[in-house]
């Protein structure tokens, strides 16, 4: 005995509106930095500034001292913008393996655009350090 049944689907077929993200280059009296976009406890860094275009660093350090390369085809001499939610300073060094010019960003600061700072597309590698 076999029961049939209608199966009917109650799908919705909404028509979702995805908003392409604009990458605003914003002046200097800009808004409060997207501290979302990056999580507590992490380094952020975007080729864009406004932590705009790819993020090539997402990383959580665990101490000073610590070194992150960034990759050679993916993120050297391309970062414009940082966040750093870490409480830790955050060295970023011209060439890599934590050599070169370099530029301190403290605990917790935003580079909401490396141009402010004389750093622009020059990141290769980066440290933690205790402060700046
Ligand atoms: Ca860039
Ligand atoms: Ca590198």
């Amino acid at each position: 005995m076999s029961a049939a049944r209608r199966i009917t689907t109650g799908l919705a077929a909404t028509g979702a509106a995805v908003a392409a993200a604009t990458a605003l280059t914003a002046g200097p009296a800009a808004a409060a930095p997207e501290a979302g976009t990056c999580e507590a406890g992490y380094v952020c860094m975007w080729e864009d500034a406004g932590y705009g275009g790819d993020k090539w660093v997402n990383w959580q350090p665990s101490g000073t001292g610590q070194i992150f390369e960034i990759g050679g085809w993916n993120g050297d001499n391309e970062i414009s913008s940082a966040l750093n939610r870490t409480g830790w300073a955050i060295v970023v060094y011209a060439d890599d393996g934590a050599q070169g010019d370099s530029y301190c960003i403290h605990a917790y600061q935003p580079i909401q655009n490396f141009k402010e700072v004389g750093f622009n597309d020059d990141a290769e590698s980066l440290m933690t350090q205790g402060s700046c």
